[in-house]
């Protein structure tokens, strides 16, 4: 069996990962390390406890990393502060756990030879015109936006130079908006989903023109199962499924989908900085490692969605106050 250590296990994808990976690969022995941040929730893998090691700790603890490192063959890193407008509100846990968190975990795959892959995001390139058909490829610039972005961006280039200076072994992945259960409700499908169950408007930031590339999170994680059978050391691989839609047309889709009206949202203060367009050229993992994604319809998608939140309720409700009165003090 192969040793695998997941860090940010408890999150969204990490959970997601933890599922897909106990259901489709059973090669692999999983140890999750989490800090349990706001973000993380034991929850998540309560069905899978039996299954799996669990380690409630911190990325940046060099220590517990060095000895976890060491006892596992295959590192794959998704732990990371992760919402943008969190960053805006205190940039400094973004900086501690995507950069002192990945440089603890390069420090001890360095002394150990293990092999890592790491997770990371589209916004690294920063955006796209909404009126250009360009689309981000593995060989465009670096030009992150948010104190987010910009924190991943460098987690990226961290890497990459200890693949060059230190030749360690290591993949990496920029991937594009996921969406599927376990997602937090601050993020943009969740908290329209749970506004609706909770009785509150949708709500759209500025003109909600924007545009993101979004990608069920099992297609996600089928791709870095990919990378990890496939992929060769040194590579950065971009992840997206064509999934381009602008929030506007997501918030409406959502309506209709409950069986409201579509247009009973309301447009609120906009992102500082906002980010107008997102797309993923992803030929290089489908050329290279014979990848495709399953869920190619995104209307499919959100149903499944927002079924999940409709059953789930216990798993969000206690938090919903808190992250709208959040929100309500930005106008948001
Ligand atoms: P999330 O916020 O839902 O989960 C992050 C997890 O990391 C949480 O369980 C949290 O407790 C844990 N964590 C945070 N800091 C930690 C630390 N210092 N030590 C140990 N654990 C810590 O995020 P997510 O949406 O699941 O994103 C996971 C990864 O995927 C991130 O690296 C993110 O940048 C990347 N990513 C996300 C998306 C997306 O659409 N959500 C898209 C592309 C890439
Ligand atoms: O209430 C909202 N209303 C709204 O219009 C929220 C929360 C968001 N938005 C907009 C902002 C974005 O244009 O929706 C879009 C998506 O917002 P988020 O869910 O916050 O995602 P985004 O900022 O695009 O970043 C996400 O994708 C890339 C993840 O949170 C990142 O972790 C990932 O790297």
């Amino acid at each position: 069996m192969t040793k695998l250590l997941i860090t940010g296990g408890a999150g969204f994808i990490g959970a997601n990962f933890v599922h897909y990976t106990l259901k489709n690969h059973p090669e692999y022995q999983i140890t999750v390390i989490d800090k349990l941040t706001y973000a993380g929730n034991i929850d998540n893998l309560k069905s899978v406890m039996n299954k799996i090691k669990f380690i409630q700790g911190d990325i940046c603890d060099r220590e517990l990393i060095d000895k976890l490192v060491s006892q596992n063959d295959i590192i794959v890193h998704f732990a990371a502060e992760s919402h943008n407008d969190n960053s805006l509100r205190d940039p400094w846990p973004f900086i501690q756990s995507n950069l002192i968190g990945t440089a603890t975990i390069l420090e001890a795959i360095r002394k150990y030879g293990k092999r890592l892959h790491h997770i990371s995001t589209d916004e690294v390139y920063g955006d796209l015109e909404l009126d250009d058909l360009a689309k981000f490829t593995e060989t465009t610039p670096y030009n992150a936006s948010s104190p987010y972005s910009s924190t991943k961006a460098g987690s990226d280039l961290l890497v990459k130079a200890w693949v060059r200076s230190f030749s360690i072994n290591a993949t990496l992945s920029n991937c594009s908006n996921n969406y599927g259960p376990y997602q937090h409700i601050e993020k943009f499908i969740p908290r329209q989903i749970t506004n609706i169950l909770s009785g509150l408007t949708p709500k759209l930031y500025g003109t909600g023109e924007q545009v993101r590339d979004w990608i069920h999170v099992d297609d996600h994680n089928s791709a870095v199962h990919s990378i990890l059978d496939k992929g060769k050391s040194g590579e950065l691989y971009l992840i997206g499924a064509n999934g381009e839609q602008n929030n506007k047309y997501i918030v409406e889709t959502i309506l209709e989908l409950m069986g409201r009206d579509k247009n009973a949202y309301e447009h609120v203060n906009d992102r500082p900085g906002h980010d107008q367009r997102y797309a993923i050229d992803s030929t290089k993992l489908r050329i290279q490692l014979g990848w495709e994604p399953n869920f190619t319809n995104l209307r499919e998608g959100l149903k499944a969605t927002i079924d999940w939140y409709t059953n789930n309720e216990d798993w969000w409700k206690n938090e919903k106050a808190k992250i709208e009165a959040a929100y309500a003090k930005q106008g948001q």
